[in-house]
């Protein structure tokens, strides 16, 4: 066993220093390796058991290789970026190397049975954002114990026995991240253990620019675990110290599994041998001293001085094994840079034999073959090389008509379409699962339909959902005892449980964490965010994490968390935002759904709780109160995202917009009616995914005239919305006048409710539009209104 820990630290840091001269001599782009955090990191993987789940950063190759979750062939292939999952099974040449992770899905999208499995979530570069999901993956063990409804019968969990570790860089702990995760696992009581790589600093910046005392275990006394079970168990160890490291990680890993004690490792006095990455060296910033220092407590050198004074074997046998592990990591090096380059030189020779073809007919045949003798020169060749050869032969034999010439354009696009496959796949599901697949089922009324406020229709939904599905549950701030600021969730924790509706901290970053780690883990979680406007606080794992999880892991992962929250048209600068532009832009990979009422709302609801896929859905806050009628197949229909609806037809102007700008631009249809100006009316539903069938452009064949309505800052969501109509659905054929947006102030609405009508767009400011529209095309008709 110490042998097998010592020949993977060894063969860990072989790689390390390999890896390094492999970015030297130009083969990959660039490096950050595990050297001197291995030993910690095998002492980590001796408790880390099947169900597991590992939260952690750039640092882990060793834990992953002792885990068996990840091959030296492996690492070498995300160094080159080899984009084959066969390769590369993290992220197939997506994600930088050092970023890890499993594969918890088999092909087709479903989940393989990850309680059997060591799972690791998939990294992101931003440092301490690992710390959210990982209190939703412990969070799930927790939901697993807690909900008898789920035990036994499920692919995840054996009775919430699964820890959730996290390692972070000492410096990142200043992140707010940290301490946010740190406190909310507290307040949880969750199965999560934190190591903390400590080797005093955060690139080139000293640990007393970072931590208060420079010792974050210190500072974290306070979590240190009392008499009544609360809070942490707190460890310090060096890293060089094999049997204390051990000791410590099997002390930890009991009380977590068994009794869901959180934990904190701090790991100290680790070093970095090659420096933090190999984009700078750390000569430039360490004293003499400290680099002395760190030679002589490397801890593999250290962990290999107390092998030989424990007498565990000699020296030679020691010598014999680093020898054998340096040939097998240069011979895993070497087959992964076969493997990386082989398809490229394929691709390669292809092309250049079309290129010789077309040089064999060309009038500038000459310079055409030697694109091709370059291009098959170049020892090292990316495949853009090859593009670019390609496109020089196209402009060379411009206006040349020849077979070959063809033959080589149609080369040139198949290979532009594998390599969207390449690189530009799976940002959204392809499972059959995937929520644009999903079966549409209308609402049903009947004479007993009732009218009521629509926040009960939404309360109505939860009560049927909750009840269907024991995976399901929701959480946020006065979601629990309240049922949420607006009743969505009124009387569900008193029948449900507090496991099923439950009340947060104020910790947004965290809430979507939660969500976000505990739907990795099977589970159905509707994460809360207040408000629209608090959603900026969360936008940093919305955007970095769950909306590229799908696409960091190229289909190796996904998270389907749906994430409730409220705008729109209300008054203030912090109760008003519609910041859809910033939504848009930043969360492609996730489903932005804006219901125009509580009907359509649980519609979508439905939809995604029946699909595999992450979104976020924006109710409309003045719309709680507003009577609808309650469908009664509530529970059962769906609203289709991508779909938009026509809520009024008419010949003279398209307005298109979404959510509670819905009903402005009713009430200006109505002014307009009267008028005899008609509006054609449609709501979008969903600016993520727009419109999947190209509908609207059918309007605009009609009315020639468009509008693009909504209350964002100018450019926002009304700009993504012109874009797709004009250019994708090639729109701007059938215009008779310019296009138009109304949109809010670029400021944030005032306050004053005479501030809200002067900075939002409203139905007065609509209709003078559209009549403006009418007068520039027809002022006869249509005489100047205002
Ligand atoms: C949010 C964010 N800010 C800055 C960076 C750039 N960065 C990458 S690693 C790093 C230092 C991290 O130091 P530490 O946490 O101590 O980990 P170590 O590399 O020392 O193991 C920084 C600043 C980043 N990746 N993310
Ligand atoms: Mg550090």
């Amino acid at each position: 066993m110490v042998m097998n820990d010592y020949k993977v630290c060894f063969e860990s840091r072989q790689a390390s220093l390999l890896g390094r001269k492999e970015v030297l001599t130009g083969k990959a782009k660039f490096g950050i390796f595990g050297d001197g955090k291995e030993l910690p990191q095998v002492a980590m993987a001796k408790a880390f058991r099947e169900g597991d789940f590992r939260s952690g950063y750039y640092r882990d190759q060793t834990f992953m290789m002792a885990s068996g979750l990840h091959t030296v062939q492996e690492f070498f292939a995300q160094l080159y970026a080899n984009t084959s999952v066969e390769a590369e099974p993290a992220s197939a040449g997506r994600m930088m190397n050092g970023h890890f992770a499993t594969r918890t899905l088999n092909e087709d999208g479903t989940w393989k049975e990850l309680k059997k499995l060591k799972n690791s979530s998939a990294d992101i570069s931003p440092t301490a954002g690992q710390m959210l999901r990982l209190v939703g993956l412990a969070h799930a063990s927790k939901y697993y114990r807690d909900n008898r409804e789920l035990i036994g019968e499920n692919l995840f969990s054996e009775n919430g026995n699964e820890i959730a570790w996290g390692t972070i860089g000492n410096a990142s702990t200043s992140e707010g991240h940290f301490f946010e995760a740190i406190n909310a696992a507290g307040v949880l009581k969750v199965p999560m253990i934190i190591s903390v790589w400590d080797d005093e600093y955060g690139i080139s910046v000293h640990a007393k620019y970072q931590t208060t005392k420079q010792n974050i275990s210190e500072i974290l006394k306070g979590f240190e675990l009392n008499d009544k079970g609360e809070g942490f168990n707190i460890y310090r160890v060096n890293g060089w110290d094999y049997p204390e490291l051990v000791r410590v990680y099997e002390a930890a890993e009991k009380e977590a599994r068994e009794k869901h004690i959180p934990a904190i490792v701090h790991v100290k006095e680790l070093t970095q041998p090659q420096g933090h990455s190999t984009s700078g060296s750390h000569e430039r910033y360490k004293s003499k001293e400290r680099l002395q220092w760190e030679l002589e407590n490397d801890c593999v050198l250290k962990f290999r001085q107390w092998i030989l004074s424990s007498g565990l074997t000699t020296e030679q046998e020691l010598n014999r094994l680093e020898e054998d592990a340096k040939i097998f990591v240069n011979v895993a090096k070497k087959s992964a840079w076969e493997n990386y380059l082989a398809p490229i030189k394929n691709d390669i020779a292809e092309a250049c034999v079309m290129m010789e073809q077309l040089a064999s007919v060309s009038a500038n045949g000459e310079n055409i073959r030697k694109l091709a003798a370059d291009l098959r020169k170049i020892t090292e060749p990316v495949r853009k090389d090859m593009m670019v050869a390609m496109d020089k032969a196209l402009r060379i034999s411009y206006g040349e008509n020849h077979i070959y010439r063809n033959e080589l354009i149609e080369f040139r696009q198949q290979q532009i379409e594998t390599n969207k496959e390449r690189y530009s796949s799976y940002l959204y599901s392809n499972s059959a699962a995937s929520a644009i697949k999903a079966t549409e089922v209308n609402p049903e009324y009947s004479e007993e339909s009732k009218t009521v406020d629509g926040r009960e229709i939404m309360q109505a939904f939860f009560d049927k959902v909750l009840e269907k599905d024991p995976r399901v549950f929701a959480f946020g701030e006065d979601v629990g005892k309240i049922g949420d600021v607006n009743q969505g969730f009124a009387g569900l924790q008193e029948k449900y449980g507090e496991t099923r509706v439950f009340d947060t901290g104020i910790r947004e970053l965290t809430i979507i964490g939660q969500g976000l780690g505990a739907a990795m883990r099977g589970l159905r979680p509707i994460a809360e965010i207040q408000y629209l406007d608090y959603l900026l606080y969360a936008l940093q794992p919305l955007s970095d994490d769950l909306a590229t999880l799908q696409y960091r892991t190229k289909g190796g992962q996904k998270a389907p968390l749906i994430v409730r929250t409220r705008g729109h048209r209300l008054e203030g600068i912090w109760h008003s935002g519609s910041p859809m532009g910033m939504i848009l832009n930043s969360l492609r990979g996730m489903y932005i759904l804006t219901p125009r009422n509580m009907t359509q709302a649980a519609g979508f609801y439905n939809t995604m709780l029946k699909s595999d896929e992450p979104a976020l859905i924006i109710e409309c806050l003045n719309g709680y109160r507003l009577k609808e009628k309650m469908p009664d197949n509530l529970g059962e229909y769906t609203v289709i995202p991508g779909k938009p609806e026509v809520l009024r037809t008419g010949t003279d102007v398209t307005i298109i917009t979404y959510g509670s700008s819905c009903r402005i631009a009713e009430e200006a249809a109505l002014h307009l009616a009267e008028m005899n100006v008609h509006c054609e009316l449609i709501d979008v539903q969903s600016l993520l995914p727009f419109d999947t069938g190209h509908s609207i452009v059918e309007s605009l064949k009609k009315t020639n005239k468009v509008i693009f309505l909504d209350e964002d800052v100018q450019g926002g969501a009304s700009a993504f919305m012109m874009q797709q109509v004009l250019e994708i659905q090639n729109g701007y054929k059938w215009l008779d006048c310019a296009p138009r947006t109304l949109t809010a102030k670029d400021h944030r609405p005032a306050y004053a409710t005479d501030g809200d009508y002067f900075s939002k767009s409203n139905a007065e400011q609509l209709v003078e539009l559209v009549m403006d529209m009418m007068h520039e095309q027809n002022p006869l008709q249509f005489p100047r209104f205002i």
